[in-house]
């Protein structure tokens, strides 16, 4: 498998879009719903139903899209500029989660990043808003040693998400990223999952992994993995399917992609990790032509988010 590095970078970022996009007309939406309208499973863009144009991302690629331009503006990771990002380009209308809505809009009037993640909940959000965004610190720090990358996690995250939740969830994915970009030959899940353990010892997401390893093992289905991790929006329930489906399709992206949207849930999401974890895997030559071609195509659409990942591959190589 020699896929090329910049590649990779715009397979990821492309496949977070993929995913978010095929996943959007659906999200919230339980599996049985979706196969009963859609028995060949949903495998083509179809109608927003939040009123975007077709072929329209959501808050899933736009902040992912803000996050990598902060570090290329910066170049590295500033957590008050990521949260300037975030607030700059935060358009409502791309479906963001309700905590992150009032977070988004008190950092547009001057809140301060460091305090404004537990503006509605607390310990702060658990939702998968950290970690559905963090494939540019995978794709550049993804395989620092534990620490390090834990701290570009935090300042990428922390002023939307300080739940440990929400950060666990973003760092294994980080890590997963990293560990995709640098595969030469397909990944064995187990040995994969191995390399993700240490990571997040004793916490909620530690369990999820060791259920998910089993899950793989066994071959189990989509509705097993349902059942297992219900795929709603909080971290712990959406990441490890996301995860499940790159892992065990991982020789087909667009498949594995197709497979995360359709577990039901927060579909934009988790097609938008899993696409994230099989682009930075195999690359851009996967690319559907109906999705490549379907995908929004003005400002910050498919051709930005092209050059944003190849910049993104430049400033890995300095
Ligand atoms: O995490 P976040 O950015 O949401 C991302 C989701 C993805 O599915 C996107 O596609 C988009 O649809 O939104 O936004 P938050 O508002 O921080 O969290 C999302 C939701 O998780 C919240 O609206 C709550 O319903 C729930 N949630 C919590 N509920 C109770 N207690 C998050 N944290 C808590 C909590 O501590
Ligand atoms: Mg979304
Ligand atoms: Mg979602």
């Amino acid at each position: 498998m020699l896929v090329q590095r910049k590649e990779r970078f715009v397979g990821a970022i492309l496949g977070c879009a993929f995913g978010d996009v095929l996943g959007a007309a659906v999200e919230m939406q339980s599996r049985q719903e979706i196969l009963l309208q859609h028995p060949q499973l949903v495998r083509d863009f179809l109608p927003s139903q939040q009123g975007l144009g077709f072929g329209c991302y959501t808050d899933d690629t736009e902040m992912t899209l803000a996050l990598a331009r902060s570090i290329l503006r910066k170049k590295e990771v500033d957590g008050a500029d990521c949260a300037a990002a975030y607030a700059e380009t935060f358009t409502p209308e791309r479906g963001y989660g309700r905590s992150a809505v009032q977070v988004l809009t008190a950092l547009q009037q001057g809140a301060d990043w460091l305090s404004s993640g537990n503006m509605l909940f607390a310990d702060g959000s658990f939702g998968n808003g950290a970690v559905m965004r963090i494939a540019p610190i995978g794709l550049l720090y993804g395989l620092l040693d534990h620490q390090q990358l834990y701290q570009k996690v935090k300042l990428a995250v922390w002023m939307t998400h300080t739940h440990p939740e929400a950060i666990d969830a973003a760092l294994l994915q980080a890590r997963a990223i990293g560990l995709m970009l640098a595969a030469d030959e397909l990944p064995d899940a187990q040995g994969f999952l191995e390399k993700l353990f240490c990571f997040v010892p004793e916490s909620t997401l530690n369990v999820k992994l060791q259920g998910l390893a089993l899950l793989l093992n066994r071959f189990a289905t989509a509705d097993e993995v349902v059942a297992e991790f219900g795929c709603g929006v909080r971290s712990a329930d959406s990441w490890p399917p996301a995860l499940w489906a790159a892992l065990r399709f991982i020789d087909d992206p667009e498949e594995a992609i197709v497979q995360a949207v359709n577990l039901g849930g927060d579909t934009d999401t988790i097609g938008a990790m899993t696409g994230a974890l099989v682009g930075a895997l195999h690359g851009d030559q996967w690319f559907p032509t109906r999705w490549y071609e379907q995908l929004e195509n003005g400002t910050a659409g498919r051709d930005e988010l092209i050059e944003v990942a190849e910049r993104l591959a430049e400033f890995s190589a300095c």
